[in-house]
């Protein structure tokens, strides 16, 4: 048994593999689940594992109508949203920013930004009223450590690094938790998406060593949102053993 265990947790972008990894350990703990995606097909063969009460949201987190009318829609089981996982998210592109594709950058900033702060918008005055919730947003090592090609997607994390922060500060006395969950490098279809389905470029970001699994940041995510209400855990950075912070970089003539 865990100090406190959500009863109704929200997970955003939940069919791909952190999405699944996260239901998958809420359902253990007995919670009610809102899991949230484009393709809801994509929830086929989770959904026959899941023993608990799941309510599926089909939209785009980018669609602020659609996902305005989604939560005004919720049944009364799943109004009262105690964990928000702002999981949607994704990178698109890995080339020097003067060759960036600029409708990445605006996919980008538009998913991992504007639509993780308005679901966070909308979510937050129910869990203010109610004296309790929490808000987990999937931040990145890119918020903190620079690198090439990162450009758009580096500084979009570190906007919800420093989103979740910040409401930190407004959220002191509410009862309202907060955390930023930084992890590196994980085996996902991360890259894949990233490389636009270029699998050959995708596999070598993980050749040859150990990256984190999905489950490993279930883990984190799940020991952050089973702690007493009175612990929060601001930020959490997790990476593999085998990764760890480069050099900063120096042109040479
Ligand atoms: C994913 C980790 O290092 O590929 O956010 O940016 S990294």
């Amino acid at each position: 048994s865990v100090p406190y265990a959500p009863k109704v947790v929200m997970i955003t972008g939940a069919s791909g593999a952190f999405g699944h990894a996260f239901a998958r350990r809420f359902a253990a703990l007995g919670s009610r689940l809102i899991l949230t995606a484009r393709d809801l097909s994509k929830f086929n063969s989770l959904l026959d594992e899941l023993t608990v009460p799941v309510h599926l949201m089909q939209f785009d987190v980018r669609d602020r109508k659609a996902v305005e009318a989604a939560l005004a829609a919720l049944p009364p089981d799943f109004t009262d949203i105690d964990l928000l996982v702002n999981n949607a998210g994704l990178a698109l592109g890995a080339d020097p920013a003067f060759k960036a594709d600029l409708d990445d950058w605006e996919v980008m900033i538009d998913t991992n930004d504007k639509a993780l702060a308005i679901i966070t918008g909308l979510v937050l005055p129910g869990m203010v009223a109610r004296g309790a919730g929490h808000i987990v947003n999937l931040s990145s090592i890119a918020g903190t450590y620079p690198y090439p090609g990162g450009h758009v997607y580096c500084a979009s994390k570190a906007f919800v690094t420093q989103f979740s922060l910040s409401l930190r500060a407004d959220l002191t006395g509410t009862g309202v938790r907060v955390t930023s969950v930084e992890p590196g490098m994980v085996q996902t279809d991360f890259s894949l998406v990233r490389f636009k389905g270029d699998a050959e470029r995708a596999a070598k970001v993980y050749a040859d060593t150990v990256p984190l699994t999905p489950e490993d940041v279930a883990e984190t995510v799940t020991w952050v949102a089973t702690l007493p209400p009175h612990f929060n855990v601001n930020r959490v950075e997790i990476m593999p053993t085998t990764q760890g912070p480069g050099a900063l970089s120096v042109h040479r003539t």
